[in-house]
């Protein structure tokens, strides 16, 4: 279950920010009026209407407040003590221990200052951080050309969780003003230079550039919660193929058996490795994932569910064997709590997406493998989809389209994903169906309760 990362002590703040590359974008949203949250599952500045209709840009810049990212992540780190004590106007105003979730999730805390400690043995869960009141910042960041220290004091941070719903621990940093950082891929930023002038624009976290923190490279995004109060999240991976076959083409030539794979398999099922892979206690990594797709929804209905972050705080990744079509709607309904508007909300928006997708020249020059859908309301009604994760959104050859929605066959390269966003739709219908007749029949009975009442 989730761990929860808890920041001890307030700590300044710094970026460096080089390469931001979207000036218009960047003046709209410097124009907005700047208040503030923070989290993972995603993305800042900008913001998209959490209401009905089209997602539209928002006004209300804020800190990333829940983001959901690829897991693993090898060396890499997460929200380490030095990300938050950066050089302050040339000055070193802090520094404190190392302390960090790693990519193992152990935590190495050395001193009762240290920003995160994390006691789980998986990357996910939700971590709490400190955020910007509203209106305290200075001027956004962004908004000036190079290179730029940024700071805030602590009587000007809050606390607020950060979830992580699914993906690479680590591939994610704070930045301001309801934006996020996400670790660069060459592979997702093209996707996002393509998307600029494409019908799914609207349904994809908006894309700020490229900003240099700590020698590393990082794609500024928007914080796609940054809008809602209190926000329910859930992560839909989909496709009915969730590795490329380029992998399955060079595990074939060059088999590498890996044991944290073969661990994670043994985990959910002791009886899922091969006699073999359990005498070399290893697993290559398109069998694993091929596995995954099998004891998940992934082949039966062309999407799973990775994750679910409630407004309560519980945290849920472990669906790795919610297979059924039945297991499926029973997740969504207690994710929606039987609220029939919500899931309404949800259907609009998918087939906003479903048509978006029908006209999209990305879509059909694209296999989109391992992407999302992002899944947000909150208890104002507000709701959202997101389409997320393109690192492994792969151009095809030229003049090569994707139909999505024929099965896969080696070498077609097909991703099954407009098939899986069907059955997404159909499984979400069923959920609506359900919640209607629940609250139709709680009606009912409650009207039989008053006139039994009455008649006393
Ligand atoms: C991981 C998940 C990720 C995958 C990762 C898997 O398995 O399928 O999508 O990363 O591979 O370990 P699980 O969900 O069971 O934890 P990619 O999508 O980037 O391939 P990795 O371990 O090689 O990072």
């Amino acid at each position: 279950m989730p761990k929860e990362c808890r920041r001890k002590t307030s700590k300044d703040l710094g970026f460096s920010v080089t390469g931001i590359n979207d000036a218009s974008r960047l003046e709209r949203r410097g124009a907005a009026k700047s208040s503030q949250i923070c989290d993972e599952l995603v993305h800042t500045a900008a913001q998209i209407a959490p209401t009905s209709g089209p997602p539209t840009l928002m006004d209300a810049p804020r800190v990333p407040q829940v983001t959901i990212t690829p897991e693993g992540g090898g060396s890499s780190r997460e929200m380490q003590q030095e990300d938050w004590d950066e050089a302050v106007d040339g000055t070193l105003r802090r520094k404190l221990s190392n302390s960090s979730i790693s990519s193992t999730g152990s935590s190495v805390v050395e001193s009762e200052d240290d920003l995160l400690s994390d006691n789980e043995s998986k990357s996910k869960g939700i971590v709490t951080l400190e955020h910007l009141d509203p209106g305290e910042s200075k001027a956004p960041w962004w908004k000036l050309k190079t290179i730029v220290h940024w700071s805030f004091s602590a009587s000007q941070r809050k606390r607020l969780n950060w979830v992580q719903l699914a993906g690479h621990k680590g591939n994610f940093k704070a930045a301001d003003e309801g934006t996020i950082l996400k670790k660069f891929s060459e592979n997702e930023m093209q996707c996002f230079e393509k998307l600029r002038n494409d019908a799914l624009l609207p349904f994809v976290p908006e894309y700020l550039g490229v900003v240099e923190k700590d020698g590393e490279s990082f794609l500024h995004m928007t914080d796609l919660l940054a809008n809602f109060d209190l926000p329910n999240v859930m992560d839909c991976k989909m496709g009915v193929r969730t590795y490329l076959e380029e992998e399955l083409v060079r595990a074939r030539e060059r088999p590498k058996p890996r044991e944290d794979l073969y661990n994670k398999m043994v985990e959910v099922d002791s009886e899922g490795p091969t006699p073999q892979e359990h005498s070399q206690r290893g697993v290559t990594k398109p069998r694993y994932m091929q596995w995954r797709e099998t004891m998940s929804s992934t082949n039966t209905l062309g999407f799973r569910i990775e994750g679910t972050k409630k407004s309560d705080g519980s945290c849920r990744t472990d669906f790795k064997k919610t297979r059924s079509k039945q297991d499926v709607i029973q997740v969504f309904k207690d994710f929606v709590d039987g609220n029939v508007d919500i899931v309404k909300s949800y259907l609009n928006k998918l087939t906003e997406i479903q048509q978006a997708l029908k006209t999209s020249e990305f879509f059909k020059r694209h296999e989109v493998i391992g992407s999302s859908l992002l899944f947000i309301h909150d208890h104002t009604g507000s709701a959202q989809v997101w389409i997320i994760d393109f690192g492994k959104t792969t151009a095809l050859p030229e003049g090569h389209t994707l139909n999505h929605g024929i099965p896969w066959q080696e070498g077609n390269r097909e991703d099954g994903y407009l098939w899986g966003l069907e059955n997404l739709i159909h499984t979400l219908e069923t959920v609506r169906s359900a919640a209607s007749v629940e609250t139709c029949c709680s009606v009912t009975k409650e009207n039989s309760q008053n006139i039994k009442s009455q008649g006393q």
